[in-house]
This record gives C-alpha cells, sequence and structure tokens, in this order.
C-alpha cells in the first residue's frame, strides 16, 4: 500500500471532477431526505458545537441533509464552505479570474452570448455528477475515499460538469458554470478539498453549422467532430492568451468519459508546461441522451485557483480562504496585480507514525486509506495545516504489517504558533487517528 495519490485525471487510474443541478443554494430542494427536521447534528464531531442558527443555516446550503447520518463523509470543516462563494466576493482573486473569463466568451461572438450560471448549488445526485456523464459505475473518483457524500445517492459536486446534461437538456446552447468544487484529496500547497472550477459548453445551432456548409442530419460524425474540435480549439487558445498574453501552448491528448476526443490545453509558464484545463467534443451519447439528437458541441473545464496562483503569484492555497486585511488590501477588482506575501512565519514539524492495521488484524483486510488521514488533520489543524506528506513506508519482515510515517507541516499565514499550540493539534491528531482510523500507532 502506499499513500502515493494517482495523477488527477479521468483514466482508470485516476480521478474525474464534477456537475450538478440547476438550481441555486436558496431554491427549494427538489430532492433531498424525507424528514429534515428532527436530526439535529448530534456533536460528536469536531466543531460542531455551533449555535442553533448557524446549524439551520448549514443545513439550508446542505439542502436540510444530515451530517450525522452513517452514509454522510462530509466533516463540518467541509460543510462550513459550502456557500461562502469566494468566486462571488468582488476583488477577490478568483474572481477577477472569473470576470475576465465570463467577459471573453460574451464577447467571443457578441450576437451569441454565454449564459453565465455562478449560483448553482454544489449539493447534486450523483446521477448528475457520475451516471449522465457516461462515468463507469466502478471509477475510483466515486469512491468515499476521494468523493464527499451527504447520502449514498447525494455528493457535494466534484466537477462542474455535473450541472452539464441539466443545462443541455433545458435546452441552452451556450453557457458557463462557475462553483465551488469538493475533492478528498492530498494536502499541499497546490490542494485544498475544496477549489473553484469554470464550465464553458458551446452547441451549434443548425443556422451555424449551415453557415459551415454542414448539416446535423448529412454530415459525417467525422466532420461534425472536426468542426466541433477546430472551433474549440480556436476558443480557448484565444481565452488563453486574454488570461496570460502571448503565451506558447500545447494541446495533449486526455481521456475524459464525457468527451470525445479529449484534450488538455498546456501553456509554457515560467519554462515548464502548465495544465490550464480539460476539454473535448461532448460525447455523442450525452447529446443523444439529453434529447438534442446528433447536434454537434465541445465542453471545457478549468480550475480557477491554478490559474489564479500562476497570475497573481500567490504561494499557497490556503491564501485564497484568508481573512486577513493584508491579502484582500492588495487586491482591486478587475485587476491582475502581483501578490505581495506579507510575512512568513516559521513551519513546525511533526511526524506521526503508526501499523495501517491493527495487530489482530490482517495486513490485506487494512482499510487505511491516506485521505482518511489528510480529514482528520484538516479537521483538527484547519488551515494551519501547510502539508502533510508520507515520509517512510515499510512492510515488517516478520508480521507483514505495514507501517507508514506522515510528516505534518503546521504553519500559519497570518501570525506565529506557539509549541503548546502545536502539541495540543498533534496530541488530537494522535487520538483521533487511533479512534477513526482503527490503526495502531508506533
Ligand atoms: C475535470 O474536472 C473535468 N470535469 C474537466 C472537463 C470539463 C473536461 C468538460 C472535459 C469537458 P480535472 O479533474 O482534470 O477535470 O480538473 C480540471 C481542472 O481542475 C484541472 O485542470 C485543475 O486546474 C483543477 N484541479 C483539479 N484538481 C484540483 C485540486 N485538488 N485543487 C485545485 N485545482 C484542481
Ligand atoms: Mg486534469
Amino acid at each position: 500500500m502506499s499513500a502515493v495519490r494517482p495523477v488527477e485525471s479521468f483514466e482508470n487510474t485516476s480521478r474525474v471532477a464534477t456537475i450538478s443541478t440547476a438550481r441555486t443554494c436558496t431554491a427549494a430542494p427538489a430532492f433531498g431526505p424525507q424528514s429534515s427536521t428532527s436530526t439535529l447534528c448530534a456533536g460528536t464531531r469536531l466543531f460542531s458545537s455551533s449555535s442553533a442558527a448557524d446549524e439551520s443555516e448549514r443545513r439550508d446550503k446542505l439542502m436540510g441533509y444530515n451530517l450525522e447520518d452513517e452514509q454522510c463523509n462530509v466533516t463540518p470543516t467541509i460543510a462550513a464552505r459550502v456557500g461562502t462563494n469566494l468566486h462571488l466576493q468582488p476583488k477577490h482573486p478568483l474572481n477577477t479570474i472569473k470576470n475576465i473569463i465570463e467577459e471573453y466568451w460574451k464577447s467571443y461572438e457578441a450576437n451569441a452570448p454565454f449564459e453565465a450560471h455562478d449560483d448553482l448549488s454544489p449539493v447534486v445526485p450523483t446521477n448528475l455528477n457520475f451516471d449522465s456523464l457516461l462515468i463507469p459505475p466502478d471509477h475510483v473518483s466515486r469512491s468515499k475515499s476521494d468523493t464527499y457524500y451527504l447520502r449514498d445517492e447525494v455528493v457535494l459536486r466534484t466537477h462542474t460538469s455535473a450541472h452539464q446534461t441539466t443545462l443541455l437538456r433545458s435546452g441552452v446552447d451556450r453557457f458557463l458554470v462557475t462553483g465551488d468544487v469538493y475533492r478528498r484529496d492530498e494536502i499541499d500547497s497546490s490542494h485544498y478539498p475544496v477549489f473553484h472550477q469554470m464550465e464553458g459548453v458551446r452547441m451549434f445551432t443548425d443556422e451555424e453549422l449551415r453557415e459551415a456548409g454542414l448539416s446535423k442530419t448529412e454530415s459525417s460524425e467525422a466532420e461534425l467532430v472536426k468542426f466541433a474540435e477546430a472551433d474549440l480549439k480556436a476558443g480557448l487558445e484565444g481565452m488563453a492568451r486574454a488570461l496570460f498574453g502571448n503565451v506558447e501552448m500545447r494541446w495533449v491528448d486526455e481521456y475524459f468519459p464525457f468527451t470525445d476526443p479529449s484534450y488538455e490545453l498546456e501553456i509554457l509558464f515560467e519554462g515548464e508546461w502548465m495544465e490550464v484545463l480539460g476539454c473535448g467534443v461532448v460525447h455523442r451519447n450525452i447529446v443523444q441522451d439529453v434529447g438534442r439528437g446528433r447536434q454537434p458541441g465541445w465542453a471545457f473545464g478549468l480550475g480557477l485557483e491554478r490559474l489564479a496562483m500562476v497570475l497573481f503569484d500567490i504561494p499557497d492555497i490556503r491564501l485564497f480562504w484568508s481573512q486577513d486585511e493584508r491579502f484582500h488590501s492588495q487586491f482591486e477588482s478587475g485587476k491582475i496585480v502581483k501578490f505581495t506575501p506579507y510575512s512568513k512565519y516559521p513551519p513546525c514539524f511533526k511526524d506521526i507514525s503508526f501499523w495501517c492495521s491493527g495487530a489482530d488484524i490482517k495486513p490485506t483486510d487494512s482499510s487505511f486509506h491516506p485521505n482518511d488521514l489528510y480529514e482528520v488533520v484538516r479537521d483538527v489543524g484547519g488551515d494551519l495545516v501547510e502539508k502533510v506528506e508520507l515520509i517512510d513506508d515499510f512492510i515488517h519482515p516478520k508480521t507483514g504489517r505495514i507501517s507508514n510515517c506522515f510528516r505534518i507541516s503546521y504553519r500559519s499565514m497570518d501570525r506565529s504558533l506557539t509549541n503548546e499550540e502545536i502539541d495540543a493539534l498533534q496530541e488530537k491528531v494522535r487520538e483521533l487517528t487511533v479512534d477513526k482510523l482503527g490503526v495502531e500507532l508506533r
């Protein structure tokens, strides 16, 4: 067993991102638990001692789903982020990038503007997040180790793609969806369990096809795909230039279950190729399933934090959640500026070593998953945790038990931490690691 995470992609070994229903956080849930009134938080989890008012607000945002439900793996720390909507906060770097991209697509074809959605609820049925996008039933992205489930059939969207089929079905031809997405993942400066994505979809109307000398009924599949692909690439290259200026770019073949063909766009940034987005021609089976016959179209999805970190020189993904004035005062609406770190406080490292299964459990029966440890650490340390990494692992030659040692780096972005404070956090981490993960400390 290894704590090394697969690369982020939709290929067999890896993970997927998301979609959701075309409903806002405030709309009445079209799906939801039958009785949502009698299930108050029992307070058995960390940090769940909030006031009744907070509790009721949170439950609204979660559409009445109950964190104490045994099918639920959403922690209070994660639940507290739902509804924050960093992408809607004026002057926030994520908002600025969103606006630049929306402007770009609105003027891409002035007579055919993109409809922009930015307040669709992140609470979506698995059907929309996975099935409707042709993500196979056994795909790893569906596992509870990778995805936040409120109930077995309801998740916090893992990508904005979760809204594709709902909007396509409603008949819209061009749309953008921006929103918060959720993935259980490793902890370091570029990974955070909540981040923001932007999705774009363009379907070609009969008239647009006619102008290009094509027809939905008479042109071959290959001709329609070629047409959509050329438009996709030209449009996205223009978008990358709107963000980065005149950069070198390249297209890399990718795999997504919901597009065919699929690509990633990379740009050369400070000497290194950087993945900017995933995209492709909307899969013909999806187009048919949403009742649009053979209408061709394309889709893309990008991560706003990754773009903002590069464009604004923001060194740590936790900073987007900072409430520090020294962070926010540096930004102006609509402007890309370089961030000046206001201080760098010293990190503090603490190691935790354990056998991945209890002494009486066969090593092969161990269900330890590093994402479970990351969750415990995040729940205890919050944004004081900068990074968690596996620094040693071995198999005991006699017992066959697996030992892991993880190093936790604690560092505040706003102040110095005291030894007592860190020791108390680490002690809590050790306690909960045993309680929740069933491992044996060494
Ligand atoms: C997707 O999420 C697809 N839904 C994108 C897509 C849409 C493809 C439409 C085709 C058509 P992926 O998992 O690669 O793909 O994520 C897309 C982007 O999200 C990445 O390029 C990256 O910028 C960002 N991203 C992924 N994981 C994280 C993370 N843990 N933290 C921050 N950003 C992330
Ligand atoms: Mg990717």
